[in-house]
């Protein structure tokens, strides 16, 4: 299995079939804070998370669903939209409210990463909390080219996205231990991110909160329970992948 890591979806090439020499999965990060609250909100029950690039397409989408089975999930500059019934907090999306619901989402950058790499095969979203599920995920579906795609801040490079795909990366090196299951990294940004990984893979609450957008979240307010939540590594075996273009749901 080759890994290969884009920064933001603005790095990603556009998307060959597999039997071109594209992808044949790939692995969305937005470790503050859309792909952690994806994971929390389909472990807490959410039937769905559909996820959108615009905030009209959300709109449009959201209408057309049942009343009283959707939630609209938006986020802009790190924080909820006006109106809407959620923002982009993992600790928001409790059992109680979003069991049985379909979250109609949209974050700054999150959910435009998951947008580029919509026609990939298998489509997994991965966090720090679910980097070890994730990296088992692709190894069982015996992978050969994997796109890890962070999300960045608006075309800019972010640490915390980097060191999670460090993190999945490392996980599936350690437990391919098959002599038959290499697992290796496609180009140097990959090389780099598990080198972040090995330098904060003990603290890295400590590299989210140095991050320019833990910095930005830190001055929008309190977020410590956000980045407790976010930082836990190994912390759920959820591994949302996209059932449909665009729906995310539980595995
Ligand atoms: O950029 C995004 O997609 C968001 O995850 C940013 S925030 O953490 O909600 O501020």
């Amino acid at each position: 299995m080759q890994i290969s890591y884009f920064h933001t979806s603005e790095c990603v090439p556009a998307v060959k079939a597999a039997a071109e020499g594209g992808p044949d999965a790939a692995v969305v990060i937005d470790v503050l804070r859309a792909t952690t609250t994806i994971a929390w909100s389909l472990q807490n029950g959410a039937e769905a998370v559909e996820a959108f690039a615009s905030l009209d397409e959300l709109e449009a989408a959201a209408a057309a669903w049942p009343a009283e089975k959707r939630l609209r999930a938006g986020e802009r500059g790190g924080q909820r939209v006006e109106g809407y019934d959620l923002g982009n907090s993992p600790l928001a999306v409790t059992p109680e409210l979003v069991g049985g619901k379909r979250i109609f989402m949209s974050t700054t950058n999150g959910t435009r990463s998951l947008a580029v790499v919509k026609p990939v095969p298998l489509l997994l979203t991965a966090c720090l909390p679910n980097r070890t599920a994730v990296a088992r995920r692709l190894l069982e579906h015996d992978c050969k080219r994997v796109w890890i795609v962070g999300s960045g801040w608006e075309g800019d490079y972010s640490l915390e996205d980097s060191l999670a795909a460090g993190a999945v990366a490392s996980a599936a090196m350690e437990m391919a231990v098959a002599p038959h299951i290499g697992v290796s990294c496609g180009n140097d940004e990959m090389l780099a991110a598990l080198a972040l990984w090995q330098q904060w893979r003990h603290d890295p609450e400590t590299a989210l909160r140095s991050a320019s957008h833990g910095q930005r979240l830190n001055g929008l307010g309190n977020h410590d329970a956000d980045f407790a939540c976010c930082a836990a590594i190994d912390s759920l075996q959820m591994v949302p992948f996209q059932a449909e273009p665009g729906v995310l749901k539980a595995s």
